[in-house]
């Protein structure tokens, strides 16, 4: 793992021009790095921001400079808890990298992905539950994400993590207690009011948990794959939901010969949205690929939209296409309706429902159906737990304290404290591991690594 007492530096806003760029420097020189880039002289002033100019000279190259807003944090009240100082210039990437580079030769070292928020979490500014929850705010591509990611990041599900974890630490110390004094014959805790305690653990994981599969969709999204055959409007449908002309439409059956791919927000659900080539007997080599491809997205698909010409009958290879998406999440979807008078006989045939991807009549209801079809209740609160991580040490969790339950239950009014003791640990251990109290090298490794550099 990286060191922890050096002084590190990063550019702390995405790559590319813009209005701001931000420096962002932490560690024990940062106030010294910072003071030799910029022309004010004397100490910053904590919080406040101070107007002032860097000149940076980076290599050989002509010395560079910008005006700056220079802000200096203080230990421990900063997001690493360590000294911290931003420089906020103009979002100019030769700027920005010659101020990084010019930091590194006063000798910062340029931090690596997530290096920051792992200093906020190894200085117990925040558990690693909020550091993750950091990485899913900076991600998210829905509200509903970002509102989930927001509450973790606000100690939501850190505070319910550790109260579970108190209770059970308070079950530890009395089973403890009477383990090491059998002599004294006394029980700490009577098996029937172990057994209360343990029904009221797991019915707060099991809260938690039963919440993590709308959790999960929230944070991870899903693949919903527009299958049919050529020249009724997938496309379309797929340009009208993304709200952009993505994908080429023309009445040429078999224009779209790949896959296309775009998430959009459907119904608070991040869904990724898969355009594909239209089925039908291959014409040439570009197009059998095309449609091999187009049944790949298909198997994988967590919902698949079936689009047939509402305006024409169904024929057989629409019968085709629906059969055989018969085992799968479907939704039929009867497009071109603008083409028929009387809605009522389009919708009948098949149970679809109707839509135009031209005049966008009945794409309110379609996308209510997709996220119901996920399940997706976006008007709900957001879950507590998203993160596969969590939910995976959660079920662990649940599932030793269950064992637990069983210990007790099995004892028949004996208890054997060594027993149950074992099992609470171990549950124990999970939880602390999704805080972080308790947590390997690795695992750490893995988390940050998926950072974005200077976050
Ligand atoms: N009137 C009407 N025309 C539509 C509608 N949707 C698509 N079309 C027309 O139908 C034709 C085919 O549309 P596409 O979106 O390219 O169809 P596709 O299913 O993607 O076709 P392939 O890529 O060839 O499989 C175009 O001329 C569209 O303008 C609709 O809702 N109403
Ligand atoms: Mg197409």
């Amino acid at each position: 793992m990286f060191s922890t007492s050096d002084t590190i530096v990063a550019i702390a806003t995405p790559p590319g021009r813009g209005g701001l760029g931000v420096v962002r420097i932490s560690g024990a020189d940062a106030v010294e790095i910072a003071s030799r880039l910029i022309t004010h002289r004397g100490a910053l002033e904590a919080r406040r921001a101070t107007f002032t100019t860097v000149r940076v000279k980076s290599g050989a190259a002509d010395s560079a400079a910008d005006q700056v807003v220079a802000t200096h944090f203080p230990a421990p009240h900063s997001y690493t808890g360590e000294d911290v100082v931003e420089l906020s210039a103009h979002g100019s990437p030769v700027i920005l990298h010659a101020i990084v580079q010019c930091a590194m030769d006063a000798g910062a070292r340029l931090a690596e992905p997530g290096e920051f928020t792992l200093r906020a979490f190894l200085n117990q500014r925040i558990d690693l539950v909020q550091a993750e929850a950091v990485a899913d705010l900076i991600d998210a591509a829905t509200p509903a994400q970002a509102r989930a990611a927001y509450d973790q990041l606000e100690g939501t599900l850190t505070r319910a993590i550790a109260e579970i974890d108190a209770a059970l630490f308070d079950l530890v110390a009395k089973l403890e207690a009477s383990v090491d004094f059998p002599e004294e014959g006394y029980h700490f805790l009577q098996p029937d009011a172990l057994q209360n305690a343990l029904g009221d653990l797991r019915a707060r994981t099991g809260r938690l948990l039963c919440d993590a599969r709308r959790g999960r969709l929230i944070r991870e999204g899903a693949q919903v794959a527009i299958v049919g055959k050529p020249n009724v409007g997938k496309s379309s449908l797929f340009n009208a939901l993304v709200g952009a002309q993505r994908a080429i439409v023309t009445s040429v059956p078999g224009t779209t010969r790949d896959l296309i791919t775009e998430t959009v927000d459907v119904g608070g659900v991040r869904v990724t949205l898969v355009d594909t080539a239209g089925r039908r007997e291959a014409r040439d080599v570009v197009e059998a690929e095309g449609i091999a491809r187009s049944r790949g997205a298909e198997s994988v698909a967590d919902l698949i939209l079936i689009v047939v010409d509402g305006a024409a009958p169904l024929d057989a290879v629409d019968r085709e296409i629906i059969s055989q998406a018969t085992e799968s999440k479907h939704l039929i979807v009867l497009n071109k309706c603008d083409l028929i008078e009387d809605m009522q006989t389009v919708c009948r045939p098949v149970g679809g429902i109707a839509v135009s991807a031209v005049t966008g009549a009945g794409l309110q209801e379609l996308c209510e159906r997709i996220a119901l079809a996920l399940g997706g209740e976006p008007r709900r609160d957001p879950p507590q737990v998203t993160n596969m991580r969590h939910i995976a040490l959660l079920s662990d969790a649940d599932a030793a304290l269950r064992r637990a339950e069983v210990a007790v239950v099995s004892q028949n009014g004996t208890l054997s404290e060594e027993f149950v003791l074992a099992d609470l640990q171990s549950a124990r251990a999970a939880l602390e591991e999704i805080s972080g109290k308790r947590v390997t090298e690795d695992i750490l490794e893995h988390i940050f690594s998926t950072f974005c550099v200077g976050k």
